[in-house]
């Protein structure tokens, strides 16, 4: 609701109103440095629109950083001077110049030369683009405190894609984004006002990446529409002066659906035909169209084996039709059947990736990318990388990574994703040589393939800070600098988003460096660790915890647990064989117990909850110890970070210190929920006494009710003792007990549902005297009390006396019934 307003109040007052500091300049915000004694001029020699982006970013940056203004030239002057070009302009200008030889289509050189005299500092590369790369790269030094390299330096990028994929739908919503609208699309058509989207390109720009699919993968025919296509081509044209280029996503079935053939067979050359006619009409509109993306045969999509047709046969003649224009193909390896037999033993759909396209190895055309999830199932917390990489040798992959933190958190909970990725990335596929990376095989490296890359699920919305969560920025930041070089280590690009973003007081930096290196784990530690997935409810929201909803069903993210242990054996000895898909030497590792490391322990074998894990600890007493672990340390971020009171401005500290607080309740109920169903699960209690059993807590369900009903909650871990009680009416319900505890300083957790439907209130009493009152009005995902909703409000500094009345009044509104679960009071030192 807050957020709303704030847009509706920006969209009224427009851009001079914006508070100081909000995330729109995510890592761009340029805050003044110490000036690094740049020349007064920066040159720009050719008019191609990167190249005016280039010059215009330089000079927006050095205002901001060092407030002065750089003088534009597009010509050679006789003074010091920073001069931007591609090699052939500079050696054009400059002939007797020696530029660096080994610049590749994107990369670019800083170099200092001098001439008559003078110094010229070079911002060179070999293509347009590239320039502006060498622009925002100087920029980034510049706001690091750095200055122009004093030597020369070359950057390459890894690979040549370097896409973002948006799942924006034309009605405007976003699947699986968590962060408002679409900056693109509103009530079937491209939005009038396209400013976001040029903004877009230019924070995608800053971090080298050059792609952007902007809409969902479960396509709409209408993206080809005759009509549509225009207005596709004016987001073309807001991408143009940062070097995006647009792709789009199709639905396979557009030659029929839309096309009015009879069939969309991709061997049918009336169908070959109707593609290649649809690329020449794109391509007039939008000459650097980037090609099409492809999810077919999966999740209800259409495909090539609607016609027995193979997906090579699908993904060929997409490429076909773009081929002569420059344009790729990118095949989306995420097909599997979500109808398999879970009774099966030997169904596994990790298995799937593989399965489909191993054997289609060269049969791919050379302008065919096959982009591949990183794991084999789906963005879970914690995966093996996918075996596909190491299964293809002859046709040209690209990695696909997941910004958008569907599976993690959706940008409520921190959880930075550089140091997962970064593992992925530079695991040995063990296909032999030095390059057996992912990163090496995903960018091309390995077998030399002419196309390689990085594909990054985005989901950008009209928030303000694009995400809807300052911190979460890091992930977007972090997935451009990978793309680019993957072998920066997570800790550089953190230590660089951070102070970019946050400035460079030590304090401040040293905090947010290690809250966010340490969130992904730490995220993993309170929903499913161990490889055993992320626990969520997968029928529904992918947010909170929802243990049951994974098995049982056709699906396939099942971890098999029963009353004596879980996991899902995936040995090639008595599994379902997918351990096999990988080479020799990776599947070794795995499939032996003594090997297989602990966190992919659950992924690959099915063991007993006495099982002893390489850290001495039983499985179960594991998962015990880990959620509490972890929902302690995601309260430490929220303690952390207020000790930076007044080293951020206001405004981000505060959203950032809701949402921590928010994540340390949320993790709370994950702790709870797993940890209650493991116990009941497997008769084993914790060995330290805490599971099911928590003295300090008073349960709603057995407070003095008026006008609260109690309720049973589905998933019963999903609330303390299975119930809650919910306020049906329209008017007030009241919940309360007496205090029996002795007299002193108490921190209250009154966990609560806050649903999706209205915005209900809550008030907490002690004797007549209110001293918290608060409104349940967070967008959660459900309409029901469950592990989605399931939300703690902290209240520190309450002083009890025995005897006290404790009351919680809840106020429902549309259908958000003020549901309770309980109430915990911790004794506390003296505020
Ligand atoms: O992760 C799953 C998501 C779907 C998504 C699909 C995919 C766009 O739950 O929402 O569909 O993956 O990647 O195609």
């Amino acid at each position: 609701m807050l957020r709303l307003t704030r847009i509706i109040v920006l969209a009224i007052f427009g851009a001079a109103l914006l508070p100081a500091v909000t995330g729109y300049d995510a890592w761009l915000r340029y805050s003044p440095v110490a000036n690094r004694g740049l020349p007064a001029t920066v040159v720009r020699l050719g008019d191609a629109p990167t190249l005016r982006s280039a010059q215009a970013e330089l000079i927006r940056g050095v205002k901001a950083l060092f407030g002065r203004t750089l003088r534009a030239s597009a010509a050679l002057v006789n003074e010091d001077s920073i001069l931007l070009g591609t090699v052939r302009a500079v050696n054009q200008a400059l002939p007797n110049i020696a530029l660096p030889g080994n610049l590749a289509p994107d990369g670019f050189a800083l170099e200092t030369v001098r001439r008559h005299g003078h110094k010229i500092l070079l911002v060179v590369a070999q293509n347009e683009r590239g320039v502006l790369y060498g622009a925002f790269d100087l920029l980034r030094r510049l706001s690091l405190g750095g200055g122009f390299p004093p030597s020369p330096e070359v950057s390459n990028p890894a690979a040549p894609v370097r896409w973002i994929n948006q799942w924006d739908n034309l009605d405007g919503s976003i699947e699986r984004g968590y962060a408002g609208r679409s900056i693109f699309f509103s009530d079937q058509h491209v939005s009038a006002d396209l400013t976001r989207a040029g903004d877009y390109a230019r924070l995608l720009a800053s971090v080298g990446i050059n792609g952007c699919t902007v809409n969902n993968v479960n396509a709409s025919p209408r993206m080809l529409a005759p009509d549509f296509l225009p207005q596709i081509a004016r987001i073309a044209d807001a991408f143009r002066p940062w070097g995006v280029q647009l792709s789009i996503a199709v639905d396979f079935s557009s030659p029929q659906t839309l096309g009015g053939l009879n069939t969309f067979d991709p061997l049918d050359p009336h169908v070959a035909k109707w593609w290649r006619d649809k690329a020449d009409e794109i391509y007039r509109l939008i000459p650097d169209f980037g090609g099409f993306v492809l999810k077919a045969d999966s999740e209800g999509r259409v495909g090539p084996s609607r016609y027995g047709r193979t997906h090579a046969d699908a993904a060929n003649v997409l490429a076909a039709a773009v081929r002569s224009h420059g344009g790729i193909a990118m095949y989306r390896a995420f097909v599997y059947d979500h109808h398999m037999d879970w009774r099966n033993l030997k169904n596994d759909r990790a298995r799937a990736a593989y399965d489909n396209f191993h054997p289609l190895d060269g049969k791919f055309a050379a302008n065919v990318m096959l982009q591949i999830k990183y794991g084999p199932i789906d963005f879970q917390a914690r995966e093996p990388v996918s075996p596909l990489f190491a299964g293809l040798r002859h046709t040209n992959e690209a990695i696909e990574l997941q910004i958008t933190q569907e599976y993690t958190g959706q940008q409520r909970h921190l959880c930075y994703l550089v140091p997962m990725w970064k593992e992925a990335l530079d695991f040995n596929t063990g296909v032999g040589g030095e390059n057996a990376s992912v990163k090496n095989i995903a960018s091309g490296r390995r077998y030399n393939r002419p196309l390689g890359g990085f594909v990054g699920v985005a989901n950008v919305g009209l928030d303000m800070n694009w995400l809807g969560n300052y911190l979460a920025l890091a992930n977007l930041y972090g997935f451009g600098r990978l793309a680019w070089n993957p072998n920066l280590s997570a800790r550089e690009i953190t230590d660089e988003w951070t102070r970019q973003t946050f400035g460079s007081d030590p304090r401040v930096v040293s905090t947010i460096n290690s809250l966010e290196l340490a969130s992904w784990r730490v995220y993993e530690g309170y929903t499913g660790p161990l490889g055993m997935g992320t626990l969520t409810d997968i029928l529904h929201g992918h947010y909170g915890p929802g243990i049951e909803s994974a098995e049982r069903n056709g699906w396939g993210q099942w971890f098999r647990a029963d009353e004596h242990g879980l996991g899902m054996d995936r040995t090639t000895a008595t599994g379902t064989g997918y351990i096999g898909q990988y080479p020799p030497a990776v599947a070794q590792r795995y499939e032996s117990l003594t090997t297989c490391p602990d966190d992919l322990l659950l992924f690959m074998h099915h063991v007993p909850y006495r099982y002893r894990l390489h850290s001495g600890a039983t499985l179960v007493q594991y998962v015990y110890d880990s959620h509490y672990t972890a929902a302690e340390e995601a309260q430490s971020f929220a303690d952390r970070w207020r000790r930076l009171r007044g080293l951020v401005d206001e405004d981000r500290y505060q959203a950032v210190l809701t949402q921590l607080e928010y994540q340390a309740g949320h993790a709370v109920v994950w702790r709870e929920a797993i940890c209650a169903w493991f116990l009941k699960m497997s008769g084993i209690p914790d060995n330290k006494g805490r599971v099911g059993h928590d003295p300090a807590r008073v349960e709603a369900e057995s407070m003095q009710l008026r006008g609260y009903q109690v309720m049973t909650v589905t998933p019963a871990e999903t609330a303390s003792g299975g119930k809650a009680i919910v306020c049906k009416g329209t008017g007030d319900c009241t919940a309360a007990f007496q205090f029996r505890g002795t007299a002193g300083w108490y921190t209250l957790d009154i966990f609560y549902y806050d649903e999706i439907s209205g915005d209900a209130e809550f008030q907490l009493r002690v004797g007549d005297q209110t001293v918290s009152h608060w409104q349940a009005d967070a967008a959660l995902v459900s309409k029901v009390p469950n592990g989605d909703t399931a939300t703690r409000q902290r209240i520190t500094g309450i002083a009890l006396r025995p005897g006290d009345r404790v009351q919680v009044i809840g106020t429902p509104d549309h259908g958000d019934e003020a549901a309770l679960d309980y109430v915990r009071l911790e004794p506390s030192a003296a505020p």
